[in-house]
């Protein structure tokens, strides 16, 4: 073929979850297709992590990486975290607007392709007659339910816990309206009419980039790309991020541990617990007998705790909340970090087993490259639904039972750690958990779906 790749400009929100899968497929599009790329960045929530520094550093130098304006810490007071990107996105668009347009009088844009909080750019888009796209970074599920939204909001009134029938979406597992994603629990609210808004604006998409990938997710694909008024859609994921030779003492700790033996706990960037829970967890982890790494976070105000956390408001260190006298008696159980590991190479270290996860879909998609089972322990966000999809539809995950107060108690913590670790059902997840890596393998090896939706996606930006 004689036609040439051209410029690509792709605009991430902020936060890591949005920013890591549009970089993993602008390295792609730069090394295998030799696209010129402009990354276009907003600062992110995170910055205080090491994470978040040895990830910029890992950008490859074929990306140009530009970041827009921080707002001031307080520029939306009581908003909520969602809603907070969707006007962090907006109050951005004068400065995209200049960006593009001195990248187009240096060198023309072929497309801009934005992820799911950035959708008011499409404005500028067409202002400019960019052609745009959109990329979905959760799974072709909650794609789904984005298309899905705007007639289901015609259909119904009332808050959507209260939905007299769950939600059937083509090829999907029927989800119930309280575990929908959290941002549209309360109709009433900014945070859905940002949502809702920017739903109904997914069909101007020229096409529609997903971090997912056939094999997976093989009813919800078959279930968009048959779905009247979707643009096509290119799965292409499972897109991750692993920072080359990061080093950190729990990768050494895993070295001494047996293989497979180790439960890796995590909440994800985002996600805290209260401090009831925080100890019902440590506790149930004792019981268990078994081997942990933890990302162990402070507890998150609530009501119950809120006097005990002023009265310790000077002390940060999250070990500080931990029941007396937990680490000396798991110390030759349990590894315990604060804050931050390099999660991938955790996840694909020998000793790792399992992993307790919030059920973010970046740690989703980095425990299935990686062939390690779930248990699914979600927080906000789309978890909920991401966990209905990893226990009942992939079957690579178990869900510990939540009591009414909403507390998971320490037995129940056992019995799930347990269970995935040394029971046959344990056994069972390890081989569905090694199926579906081999599966992430194919997808992004030679002649794979997902390789050949990028190719696809690539042929239409070249001159
Ligand atoms: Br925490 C943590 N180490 O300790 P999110 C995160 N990460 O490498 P997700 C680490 O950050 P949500 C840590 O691997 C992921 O690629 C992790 O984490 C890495 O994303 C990235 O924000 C972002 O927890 O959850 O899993 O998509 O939906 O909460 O954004």
């Amino acid at each position: 073929e004689d036609r040439r790749p051209r410029h690509i400009a792709l605009l991430s929100s902020p936060g890591m979850g949005h920013l890591i899968p549009l970089a993993s497929f602008a390295r792609h599009l730069a090394r295998h297709h030799h696209f010129a790329i402009t990354l276009i960045a907003h600062p992110t929530d995170h910055s205080d992590s090491s994470g978040n520094r040895s990830f910029a550093d890992s950008l490859p130098d074929e990306v140009n990486v530009v970041s827009l304006p921080n707002l001031p810490p307080d520029a939306f007071p009581d908003t909520k975290a969602e809603a907070r990107v969707f006007l962090t996105v907006k109050a951005n668009l004068p400065h995209l607007r200049s960006l593009l347009r001195s990248l187009e009088s240096t060198a023309p844009l072929a497309a801009l392709v934005v992820d799911p909080f950035c959708l008011d750019a499409f404005d500028i888009a067409a202002e400019l007659g960019l052609p745009v796209y959109f990329f979905s970074t959760s799974s072709c599920m909650i794609l789904s339910f984005a298309f899905h939204l705007p007639a289901l909001d015609a259909s119904f009134v009332g808050e959507y816990r209260d939905l007299p029938e769950p939600v059937r979406l083509p090829g999907c597992v029927p989800v119930q309206g309280k575990d929908l994603i959290e941002p549209i629990q309360d109709r009433g609210k900014e945070t859905y009419k940002l949502f809702l808004n920017s739903t109904k604006r997914l069909p101007e998409a020229k096409g529609v980039l997903t971090n997912s990938f056939e094999d997976l997710e093989p009813g919800a694909v078959k279930g968009l790309k048959d779905g009247e008024g979707i643009p096509p859609v290119y799965p292409v994921g499972p897109l991750i991020w692993t920072v080359p030779d990061e080093e950190h003492e729990c990768l050494r700790w895993l070295d001494r541990q047996p293989p497979g033996s180790v439960v890796y706990v995590s909440f994800g960037s985002g996600g805290t617990l209260t401090l009831a829970q925080t100890r019902e967890l440590a506790l149930g982890l004792e019981i268990s007998g078994q081997r942990f790494l933890w990302v162990a976070k402070s507890p998150h105000e609530s009501e119950a705790n809120a006097a005990y956390l002023s009265a310790r408001k000077n002390e940060k260190n999250p070990l500080d909340f931990l029941p007396e006298g937990f680490l000396e008696r798991t110390k030759d159980l349990g590894f315990i970090v604060p804050s931050w590991v390099p999660q991938v190479q955790v996840l694909g270290h020998a000793s790792t087993g399992g992993f307790l996860t919030h059920c973010g879909w970046n740690s989703t998609l980095e425990s299935i490259v990686k062939g390690v089972p779930l248990i699914a322990w979600p927080l906000y966000a789309e978890q909920k639904m991401n966990a209905i999809q990893l226990t009942e539809d992939v079957k690579v995950a178990l869900r510990p039972k939540v009591t009414e107060s909403g507390l998971v108690g320490r037995e129940e913590i056992s019995r799930v750690v347990k269970c995935l670790m040394e029971g046959e059902e344990g056994k069972r997840l390890r081989k569905r958990a090694k199926e579906l890596s081999d599966a992430a393998g194919r997808a992004l090896g030679p002649g794979g779906s997902s390789i050949r939706a990028m190719a696809d996606v690539a042929r239409e930006w070249m001159d």
